[in-house]
């Protein structure tokens, strides 16, 4: 009985996660690969590395997704407009990302990203 109820504590846990943070990190494929089809993805490392976020409607402040002042390549895999800001709450324009874009950023904007706005020019 003990152990149980344990497992069940656990699978709780484990089904709150998804509810709290926007993005998931994927743990099977790796790369750009874990990018979903129909979502905006950023990664910590060049060439699709590192941990992951990915958005439908972007993110205001994105250490909660735990990607802040990390972002170093991205993937539109939607069909709209991503602008990647370097402030928090949409403020400070960096660069926007169109529909299928998949690079490294720049030197200029390597590591600077703290919010994702979701349409063109959208940081303030
Ligand atoms: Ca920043």
């Amino acid at each position: 009985m003990q152990h149980r109820i344990s497992r069940l504590v656990l699978l709780t846990v484990a089904a709150a996660v998804p509810l709290v943070t926007a993005a998931a990190p994927a743990e099977a494929a790796t790369g750009y690969a874990r990018c979903p089809s129909g979502y905006f993805c950023v990664f910590a490392d060049a060439n699709g590395g590192g941990t992951i976020a990915y958005f439908h409607h972007g993110s205001p402040d994105l250490r909660q997704q735990g990607i802040d002042n990390t972002v170093s390549s991205v993937w539109d895999r939607s069909a709209g407009t991503f602008a990647l800001c370097d402030r928090y709450g949409y403020a400070g324009n960096l660069v926007d990302v169109f529909s299928g874009a998949k690079s490294n950023l720049d030197a200029g904007e390597n590591n600077r990203a703290s919010s994702v706005a979701p349409n063109a020019h959208g940081c303030n």
